[in-house]
């Protein structure tokens, strides 16, 4: 009796997350933030948290915990806004399940089943951050961060890690099809493919790295020209979007989902990382670079465009904004979907005329603080007039 109760309420509650309607909260006119997180672990099916005989589960306990939802690649499909959600399980690992709504902003559903990944090579401890890019050659293609510990790492060293980039790719977000590692000098993370072909090769975002955490001598977001997806070495990668003292991208950055076209540029959303008393702070910033040349960067303001506020603080890992997937729809509009501190997602919306607006005129970070008030007295200057 008990058993059935509970499920009863379980099933309930749970059908009152999934269909509740979000809404836009005011912003500060560059984007939206929205009331609720997107997906939570609550999100997830309560058939891969239970098992729902009572016969073998006589007290309805959950025999899966599932820890957190976050850092999800984003593509529209059909009339479908998709997302390849990073999901952790209590064991630390994570894996990749779609998620779906009709409007972008409420009604996620997950499938059924997570994504099964096919193996390639030595079998990953783990893999996360997916990006999804609809390339002109007709795949989407799946790049994700693929680790696995050190092989070399001394015997009590239980964190050294390797990270390098798994691909995958689909023509329909069912099955997907396991392509070869990417071969790289360095470690990488955040590598994310670009959607057109230039000069006829696939470009590729990079971010090398001199070790597992440290991006060291690696100095930003890189650029590689690939020959074949099948099989692809970065032989020559040129950094495009440098790191920078005292910047919100000290320590490192990184490029978030496949940018996005517009009249005027690449418009990019990346994160930035810097190192303070309470560990790394990751926020997310915007850029743009040329069309006639994508590595190119024509215009980056100054600071972030996103960070932590309030609730989005707290969580698995603190202070930590990022982001790995938006889409631009037909109209204009743009669905943010950003997680905080590894642990929830989120929507935010704007518009493409708006986030170019914001990097067209937001000034650049001068990189001195006689800069910043240099600016700052240009704009009241403006407006005391
Ligand atoms: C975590 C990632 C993190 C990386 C670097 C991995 O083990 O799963 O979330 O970005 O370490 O800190
Ligand atoms: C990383 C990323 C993310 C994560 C962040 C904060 O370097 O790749 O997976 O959100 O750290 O832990």
């Amino acid at each position: 009796m008990i058993f059935t109760e509970r499920l009863e309420k379980l099933k309930s509650e749970y059908e009152d997350l999934i269909s509740r309607k979000n809404e836009p909260t005011e912003g500060n006119g560059v984007f939206e933030r929205y009331r609720y997180p997107i997906l939570t672990a609550a999100h997830t099916p309560l058939f891969w948290r239970y098992d729902l005989n009572q016969t073998t589960n006589p007290y309805l306990m959950e025999r899966f915990g599932i820890h957190a939802t976050f850092n999800s690649g984003a593509i529209r499909w059909h009339d479908r806004y998709v997302l390849a959600v990073r999901v952790e399980a209590a064991d630390r690992k994570s894996f990749f399940a779609i998620a779906e709504s009709p409007n972008g902003t409420d009604n996620f559903r997950f499938r059924d089943r997570p994504v099964t990944i096919p193996e390639y090579g030595e079998p990953a401890t783990n893999v996360y951050d997916m990006r999804l890019t609809a390339h002109e050659d007709g795949w989407i293609y799946g790049i994700f961060c693929v680790e696995r510990r050190d092989p070399e790492a001394a015997p009590g060293d239980l964190s050294a890690a390797v990270a390098s980039a798994g691909v995958v790719r689909t023509r329909d977000l069912i099955s997907w099809e396991r392509l070869p590692d990417i071969k790289s000098a360095s470690q990488q993370r955040n590598v994310v493919l670009h959607p057109e072909f230039v000069k006829g090769k696939y470009a590729l975002y990079t971010r090398p790295q001199d070790g597992f955490i440290d991006a060291g001598s690696g100095g930003g977001i890189g650029w590689s020209l690939v020959d074949d997806m099948t099989d692809i070495t970065i032989r020559e990668e040129k950094i495009i979007n440098l790191r920078h003292y005292h910047t919100i991208k000290e320590l490192k950055n990184g490029e978030g989902p496949a940018p996005i076209k517009t009249p005027q540029g690449w418009l990019h959303l990346a994160h930035g990382v810097r190192g303070c008393a309470s560990g790394l702070r990751y926020v997310l910033y915007l850029y743009m670079t040329s069309l006639e040349d994508p590595s190119e960067v024509t215009a980056e303001p100054a600071g972030f465009f996103m960070a932590p506020e309030d609730d989005e603080y707290t969580g698995d890992v603190m202070n930590v904004l990022f982001s790995n997937g938006w889409i631009a729809d037909g109209d204009g509009k743009v669905f943010i979907y950003y997680a905080s501190c590894d642990t929830r997602l989120h929507v935010a919306t704007s518009t493409v005329e708006r986030l170019v607006d914001y990097c067209l005129h937001t000034k650049p970070d001068g990189f001195t603080t006689s800069d910043t008030v240099r600016r700052l007295n240009e704009l009241i200057t403006g407006n005391l007039r």
